[in-house]
């Protein structure tokens, strides 16, 4: 077992009627602001935060505030979000409802520093209930990843590592025995374990770690199967509400996407890509970390909510070093940085050619952009490499609602009605 910073809190519970197209019937959804009377950006949590499907409003412990929605974020409806300045703030109650089978628990996460904490949990975490947790324990020692704690006793980690100040969509699901974690929409862990969750007691509470968390949906699956399509509450590089700018997935059909310098080349040479049958190998052969890869110019539109979705890992061939990148968003000529993101993925053998999702959300401006990945940090000669694959960048809204499709009240403007329109077939 390893050891977390575990919060205290408290809460109970009832059911409500379940949307129409999801799986599972939301007992609980805490928006972090948008319901809660009178939030302000920067302004102080309210007292209570609103459960506004159920009657579970959280109380407030510290000094939460109300922030941006995970810089622009992952889920465009959210307009607010709530900022926790260290493990003891947080929203909390008595624990939910959930039983130890058949639960849903999502939402969005921030992380700005510290190592194992939780970010929403029903229960006491060191021997009970469920929820989703950090852990420096499950990589090779080398960093810190995102985890489902089942019942205070099962680790379930997805290896996928945390990257301070970036936003993760997490969902711990237990669906007919079987645990599932979705990051950033997708499937990185299913496993079946011997054992139940153990009945949560205590508290339930969303918090308690240094950074922002979002659009927490806590639900049950009353039978039914856990359905990612409808049920995540994350919105997919190919929703129909999202523009396609580029992808890049480094196979023979998307020749002359990029360019390469320094030491990274197109590798059929692994076993798994998450797309296709080739990936972009930096530092391969135990040379330097000096891979260079830029993309061809592509147009974007200047002021427009943009995300950059991609797969990184760390390929380890007994290597025992991490793998770091640096994403940079720049003009057309490459003259200015618009945008710059380094993330650092750990090591093992458990990490194999485990790339992970990443989604960087960002708001151009210029209506003509590039990408760039460079390779960086790390010692020449060791037998992990850097994997990139399956880039697509994506903006809001798409183009059917920029021309007017959706029904508009004259006062609002276009942004404002993609938003609804977003709304209305995203929210759950
Ligand atoms: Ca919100
Ligand atoms: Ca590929
Ligand atoms: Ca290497």
């Amino acid at each position: 077992m390893r050891s977390l910073v575990w919060g205290v809190a408290t809460l109970a519970l009832a059911l409500t009627a379940a949307p129409a197209r999801a799986s599972f019937t939301k007992i609980a959804e805490y928006r972090l602001g948008e319901d809660d009377a009178g939030a302000t950006l920067g302004g102080a949590g309210n007292a209570t935060t609103t459960d506004s499907v159920g009657s579970y409003d959280l109380t407030k412990a510290g000094t939460p505030t109300y922030a941006d929605p995970l810089a622009g974020g992952l889920s465009p409806t959210s307009t607010l979000a709530v900022d926790f300045p260290g493990t003891t703030s947080r929203y909390t109650r008595s624990v939910l409802p959930l039983g130890t089978d058949d639960f849903v628990i999502q939402g969005y996460v921030v992380q700005n520093s510290g190592t194992n904490l939780t970010m929403v949990y029903n229960g006491s975490g060191g021997s009970n209930g469920m929820g989703i947790a950090t852990s420096s324990g499950g990589h090779s020692g080398s960093s810190l990843t995102w985890c489902g704690l089942f019942g205070g006793r099962t680790y379930n980690d997805t290896y996928v590592p945390v990257v301070y100040g970036v936003p993760f969509h997490i969902a711990v699901v237990r669906d007919s025995g079987t645990n599932r974690i979705y990051v950033n929409g997708e499937l990185r862990l299913t496993t079946t374990p011997t054992t139940s969750p153990n009945s949560a007691t205590g508290s339930f509470y969303v918090g308690a770690l240094d950074g922002r968390v979002d659009e927490i949906q806590v639900g049950t699956l009353g039978g039914q199967n856990f359905n990612p399509a409808t049920d995540l509450n994350f919105v997919f590089h190919d929703d129909p509400s999202m523009t396609l700018l580029y992808s890049n997935s480094f196979e023979t059909s998307d020749v002359g996407k990029w360019t390469t310098t320094g030491n990274v080349g197109i590798s059929t040479g692994y076993t798994t890509h998450p797309d296709g049958s080739r990936a972009a190998a930096f530092n391969g052969g135990q040379l330097p970390h000096n891979g260079v890869i830029t993309s061809s110019a592509f147009d974007a539109v200047a002021g427009a909510q943009t995300y950059i979705y991609f797969n990184y890992g760390n390929y380890s061939a007994g290597g025992t070093q991490t793998q770091s990148i640096r994403v940079e968003v720049l003009d057309a000529g490459l003259t200015t940085v618009l945008y710059s993101q380094e993330i650092t993925d750990g090591f093992g053998a458990t990490n194999a050619q485990l790339y992970s999702p990443f989604v960087l959300p960002f708001v151009p401006t210029v209506d003509q952009i590039r990408l760039r990945f460079t390779d960086f940090g790390g010692i020449s000669g060791d037998g992990s490499d850097g994997l990139l694959d399956n880039i697509r960048v994506t903006r809001l809204p798409a183009p059917a609602q920029e021309t007017g499709l959706i029904p508009e009240p004259a006062s609002l403007g276009l942004f404002t009605l993609a938003l609804i329109g977003l709304k209305r077939r995203r929210r759950r």
